[in-house]
């Protein structure tokens, strides 16, 4: 078995309800269990500022599915949930993120792990320490030595 962390996010539409909607995609896919999942943020969003907040949290999963297969997956449900790619770092319906697996380093164009800018930003950083609290993000050190530099972004759990 291995373990896959999966960041979620939404500003489109009803996102509270989308995220709990995914939880239940996420349980679906295959070879895989549902181990835990955060709470839900609502956050200021990052980057492109005139946009809507978001609502974000991290599933963490049981799985026997490759790293590439697990994206193929969670590609999948963002079209179901019926995610338009437009502008890049812009409004979504459903965005799904793979953070990290195992300890794994992947550095393929379509998939870098762990994600570049999961120690970064507190709307990963905090759901993902909510349910892994001793996680070691590898070549970056432990969860909880990232956390107070991201103290400032404006992240309300729900
Ligand atoms: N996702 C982005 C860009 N900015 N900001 C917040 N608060 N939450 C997100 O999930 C998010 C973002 C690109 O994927
Ligand atoms: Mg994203
Ligand atoms: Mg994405």
């Amino acid at each position: 078995m291995n373990t896959a962390f999966i960041a979620l996010g939404a500003n489109l539409g009803d996102p509270a309800a989308t995220l709990r909607a995914a939880f239940g995609a996420l349980a679906n896919l295959p070879e895989s269990r549902l181990v835990h999942c955060s709470s839900l943020y609502r956050t200021a969003p990052v980057g492109i500022l005139d946009q809507p907040e978001f609502v974000n949290a991290v599933a963490q999963l049981a799985t026997t599915l490759p790293p590439e297969t697990l994206l193929d997956g969670l590609l999948e449900i963002e079209q179901r949930f019926g995610r338009v790619r437009a502008e890049k770092n812009g409004p979504r319906t459903l965005d799904l993120d793979l953070l990290l697996y195992n300890d794994q380093f992947v550095d393929l164009p379509r998939l870098t792990l762990p994600h570049p800018r999961l120690h970064l930003r507190a709307f990963v950083l905090q759901p993902l320490a909510e349910i892994a609290p001793d996680l070691v993000i590898p070549g970056r050190g432990s969860i909880q030595s990232w956390l107070p530099a991201v103290a400032n972004q404006g992240i309300v759990r729900l």
